[in-house]
């Protein structure tokens, strides 16, 4: 018996995910409330951290935006599931996911989403909360989210078309529809006809059909209303809840700090807080108890809208990246811009969110190169450097950004297990961009299947 109480119990070598020894040691010691957030502008690959992460929470929580966000992740059969409002924690059997107050939830997309996972054998009842204060996004929101983009013509933001800023707009001028509204349903239509007799006011293509279309509208609600109602939660009772008997919560973020409302490079960004603090907005829990938050950072940046993109390559390498990376927007399809990874970029948001540690996605991608770039100073017309992101977008416009070169390794690492047996020169990029930002890169993304991981 002695023998045996200090002999370690026999783990496999790797999970089911694929994790090896390091790479458990790495996950089971994030805190109790921990987070992946997005670095740059988005699509860095958070929902296939968050997939793998799962299997070590309890709750997988989504705190922002809406169906803008596309997370494409793999169950342990290779099967591709696209992901919009649902947590990426689904896949993952004992994992409850929960929409919190600061999503904009649009019903229909929801329920599209749950009858294709439930109809590939992906049980959601019961394992989907979402938040009863969590604001309602209509399809009227869709459609003037397509016309402020007609109206602003050539300077148009590029928006998903998800109607997100229109339903966060909405919600900021306290005219908007909340879930738990859906239990109230003669105000509910009151509430209705108000935002749809405000968007014809405004926008003189939108056609509102007047008494006719609301009805209509609330006979459709009505049924989702009793579709949803098993899944309204007090969320915030249930987060903190979970928290004093000790579950692990994991936050999922989507878009990121580069397109936050407050942070991002405005007015070019989403309508919700993609960093750090969108936790607590968008959950209902205290800056106290959350914990790790995990950058996901991509090897290089891409971005998909318009605005400003220090770091972007036009021309063959930046094509190069595009078609290989298939950098295309999984929403609305529309290729991305690519780009040299952005060190000032990558290091504002770093310390905006106050990583604990960093995710490099897509590291294999860089594979053919026979040298990469890293973006690591703005410099102006005068000679001077900045020393941070600049808020100013007339700035950002006259900087130039003055780049590292380093020798690219050309051989393919994306069976490559162990950290220690990436090529010299690929252990040299990751080192040096841990080194440029400040902040430890405990994963590595080499490849698009569940387990091209390595740990650090
Ligand atoms: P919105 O729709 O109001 O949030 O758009 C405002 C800006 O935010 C950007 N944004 C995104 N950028 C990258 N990926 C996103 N999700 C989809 C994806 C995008 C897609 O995962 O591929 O399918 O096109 C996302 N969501 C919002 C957007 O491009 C605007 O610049
Ligand atoms: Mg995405």
């Amino acid at each position: 018996i002695m023998a045996c109480s200090t002999t370690k119990p026999l783990s496999p070598v790797v999970d089911h995910h694929g994790v090896n020894e390091s790479g458990q040691s790495r996950i089971e010691s994030l805190s109790q409330v921990s987070g992946v957030l997005g670095c740059q502008w988005g699509d860095e690959g958070k929902g296939k951290l968050v997939d793998m992460l799962a299997r070590h929470f309890d709750i997988v929580a989504r705190c922002q935006g809406g169906a803008n966000a596309g997370h494409t992740i793999y169950n342990s059969e290779g099967k591709k599931f696209l992901l919009h409002l649902v947590p990426s924690g689904i896949l993952n059997e004992g994992t409850t996911c929960v929409i919190g107050n600061g999503v904009v939830v649009h019903l229909p997309g929801l329920f599209k989403e749950i009858d294709g996972l439930e109809s590939n054998g992906v049980s959601c009842q019961g394992r989907i909360l979402v938040s009863d204060r969590a604001h309602l996004l209509f399809d009227f929101h869709q459609e003037i989210d397509g016309l402020r983009e007609a109206e602003l013509a050539k300077s148009f933001i590029g928006t998903t078309k998800r109607g997100i800023g229109p339903c966060y707009s909405s919600k900021v001028i306290r005219n908007g529809i909340r879930v738990s509204d859906l239990r109230h349903m003669d105000t509910f239509s009151q509430k209705l006809d108000l935002l749809l007799s405000d968007a014809a006011a405004r926008f003189p293509d939108f056609k509102y059909g007047g008494p006719d279309m609301l009805k209509e509208e609330v006979e459709r609600y009505k049924k989702f209303a009793e579709r949803l109602e098993p899944f309204i939660t007090d969320t915030v009772h249930f987060m903190n809840d979970a928290i004093s008997q000790k579950k692990k919560i994991l936050v999922e973020g989507g878009q990121a700090t580069m397109l936050d409302i407050d942070f991002g490079t405005y007015p070019f960004v989403t309508s919700s807080s993609p960093s750090a603090g969108g936790i607590c907005t968008g959950l209902g829990i205290a800056p106290r108890v959350v914990g790790d938050l995990v950058g996901v950072v991509k090897a290089y940046t891409t971005r998909v809208g318009s605005g400003p993109f220090p770091t972007e390559i036009t021309g063959k390498v930046g094509d190069f990246l595009r078609s290989a990376g298939q950098e295309f927007g999984n929403i609305t399809g529309r290729p991305r811009r690519c780009g040299w990874l952005d060190i000032v970029a990558v290091r504002y948001c770093c310390q905006i969110n106050g990583f604990a540690s960093l995710n490099l996605s897509k590291l294999d991608l860089l594979s053919d190169l026979s040298k990469i770039q890293l973006g690591v100073t703005y410099r102006l017309p005068d000679g001077s450097i900045l020393n941070s992101f600049p808020s100013d977008l007339h700035l950002l416009d006259q900087i130039k950004v003055e780049y590292e070169v380093l020798p690219g390794w050309q051989s393919d690492i994306s069976s490559i297990r162990k950290y220690s047996d990436l090529p010299k020169a690929a252990r040299e990029y990751v080192e040096r961009i841990e080194e440029l930002v400040g902040v430890p890169i405990h994963y590595i993304g080499i490849g698009s299947g569940r387990d091209a991981f390595l740990y650090k």
